[in-house]
C-alpha cells in the first residue's frame, strides 16, 4: 500500500483510519474468501481487484481524470450507465457496505436509518473512501425515502445530481422517465463537453450488454448440480462488475465461466450436498459478505441472489437493434423501467421473478434480507412469503444491519431454516 500513500494524501484520506479500514477488509476478506476449498482459477482475478480496490482502480481514475475523462458515482441501478459511458465518462458504484464511518453518519442523519445510507455518508464524513474523492458528479435518486432525503444533507458535502425515479409504471410516468433520462444526458454532457451521438450510444449500449450477458451466463451456470461456484464468490463478482472497467471485466468472467462450463461438464461443484438456497431483497453493497457467509457456513449454499447487485441490474438488456438517437433513448428508457424495485407500487412483476428465479434454480428455500429501517423491502417480504408459498417454496424474513454482533443469532435461525426446508 505504501505505494499509493501520496495519491491517498492527495485525495484528502484520513490515512490513518483508512490504513486500519484496508487492515480489517483485508482479515474479513481472508476469513470469508480464501478460506475456501478448491478455489476456481479465475477467482484470482476478483481477488487482485479487490487486494487493490483503494490503489490500482483508484490510479486508473486518476490517470483518466488528467486526461480529461470524468468520473460520475452512482449508488442505484437507476442511473443509466450508457449514458454516461457515451460521453466518455466513466460510472463507478460507490460502495456503501460496511459500518466504518457511522458514528460521524449519525451526527447528520437519524439513527434509525438503513445502514446503506449511513455508510455512504459515513464513509465520506470520515473521509474514507477514494472512490467518492474521485468523483465529478455524485448521482442521487428519488427511490425511497430515506435515499431522497440523505442526498440534500450530503449535497453540502459532495457534487450531487439527483434524478427523479416513478413510483408506478403507467404512461405518465413513463414521459417522466423518458423526461428525466434526457435531463441527464444534458448534465453529463455539460459536465464532459462531450455531445452524446448516436454511434457512441450504441457502442456504450453494447458495452454495457455485453457485460450483462457474461453475468446472465454466469448466473445460468449455477443452475447446475452441484453448483459450480459459491454463492459468496458471485456476490463479489457482481459487486466487482460496479467499479471494474467493464470491457476487461466482461472478458475476465467470460473465461471464469469457461472454467465454470468445465467443471459442470465434469460433473463437480462446490459444496457437495448442501442445501441451495437463493436471497432476495435489499443490496449487499461491497464489502457487506455476512449473510452469505452465514448461510454458506450453516450446511447451505446460495445460487441466486434477486437483488440489485444480482439479477435485477443483469436480467434485462438494452435493444441494441434501434438506428437512431431517439430510437436508443427510448430502448434505455424502456429497459430501466422494467427494474421491479421494492420502490414501485404495485411491484407485481418482482413477485413474478422471484418464483421463476427459485424454480429455475431449483432451490429448496428462500432468504429474504432486509437492511432494518428498510421500509419498502420490509413490507414487500410479506406479499414476496405469501407468492413463494402458494409456489411451494419456504421463506424466511431476515433483517439486520452491518455490525457483527447480531452473528450468532442469524446463524442460528439461518441453521433452523436449512434444517426445515
Ligand atoms: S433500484 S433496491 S439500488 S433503490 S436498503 S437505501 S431501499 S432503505 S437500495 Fe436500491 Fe435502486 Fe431500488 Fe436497487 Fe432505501 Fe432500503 Fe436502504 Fe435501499
Amino acid at each position: 500500500t505504501g505505494r499509493y500513500e501520496a495519491m491517498w494524501e492527495r485525495l484528502n484520506l484520513d490515512l490513518d483510519a483508512h490504513a486500519s479500514l484496508l487492515e480489517v477488509l483485508g482479515k474479513f476478506y481472508g476469513d470469508i474468501y480464501m478460506s475456501q476449498q478448491g478455489r476456481l482459477r479465475g477467482m484470482e482475478y476478483l481477488d487482485f481487484v479487490l487486494s487493490e480496490i483503494h490503489g490500482l482502480r483508484i490510479q486508473e481514475l486518476q490517470e483518466a481524470r488528467a486526461n480529461g475523462r470524468k468520473v460520475i458515482g452512482t449508488f442505484c441501478v437507476f442511473v443509466p450507465e450508457e449514458i454516461v459511458w457515451a460521453a466518455d465518462a466513466i460510472q463507478v458504484g460507490l460502495c456503501a457496505g460496511a459500518e466504518a464511518g457511522t458514528e460521524a453518519a449519525e451526527k447528520i442523519l437519524p439513527r434509525n436509518t438503513c445502514a446503506l445510507i449511513k455508510s455512504f455518508v459515513g464513509f465520506k464524513l470520515a473521509r474514507l473512501c477514494p472512490f467518492i474523492e474521485s468523483c465529478d458528479m455524485v448521482v442521487g435518486e428519488t427511490t425511497c425515502d430515506g435515499k431522497k432525503k440523505a442526498y440534500e444533507i450530503f449535497s453540502d458535502y459532495a457534487p450531487v445530481y439527483v434524478m427523479e425515479i416513478p413510483q408506478m409504471k403507467c404512461a405518465a410516468d413513463r414521459a417522466l422517465w423518458k423526461a428525466e433520462v434526457l435531463r441527464f444526458k444534458q448534465a453529463v454532457e455539460d459536465l464532459t463537453g462531450r455531445s452524446i451521438t448516436a454511434e457512441r450510444l450504441r457502442e456504450a449500449v453494447v458495452l454495457i450488454n455485453q457485460r450483462r450477458r457474461a453475468l446472465q451466463r454466469l448466473n445460468r451456470l449455477r443452475a447446475a448440480h452441484p453448483v459450480p461456484i459459491s454463492g459468496r464468490d458471485v456476490l463479489l463478482i457482481n459487486q466487482v462488475s460496479f467499479y471494474d472497467d467493464p470491457k476487461r471485466f466482461t472478458q475476465k468472467i467470460e473465461e471464469l465461466c469457461d472454467e465454470l462450463e468445465d467443471k459442470v461438464r465434469r460433473g463437480e461443484g462446490v459444496a457437495d450436498g448442501a442445501v441451495r438456497l437463493m436471497l432476495s431483497g435489499c443490496p449487499m453493497a461491497i464489502p457487506n459478505w455476512k449473510l452469505p457467509y452465514i448461510i454458506e457456513s450453516s450446511g447451505a449454499v446460495v445460487v441466486g441472489e434477486e437483488s440489485c447487485i444480482g439479477s435485477r441490474n443483469t436480467r434485462d438488456l438494452v435493444d441494441e437493434s434501434a438506428s437512431n438517437l431517439d430510437e436508443l433513448l427510448d430502448a434505455i428508457v424502456d429497459r430501466y423501467m422494467k427494474i421491479d424495485c421494492a420502490c414501485f407500487t404495485p411491484n407485481a412483476e418482482r413477485l413474478e421473478h422471484i418464483v421463476d428465479m427459485a424454480r429455475e434454480l431449483n432451490v429448496k428455500g428462500v432468504i429474504h434480507y432486509g437492511l432494518s429501517f428498510c421500509q419498502p423491502y420490509a413490507m414487500e417480504s410479506f406479499k414476496v412469503e405469501k407468492a413463494l408459498q402458494e409456489a411451494g417454496f419456504p421463506m424466511v424474513a431476515i433483517e439486520t444491519d452491518y455490525s457483527m454482533e447480531d452473528v450468532e443469532q442469524l446463524k442460528t435461525r439461518v441453521e433452523a431454516f436449512v434444517e426445515m426446508v
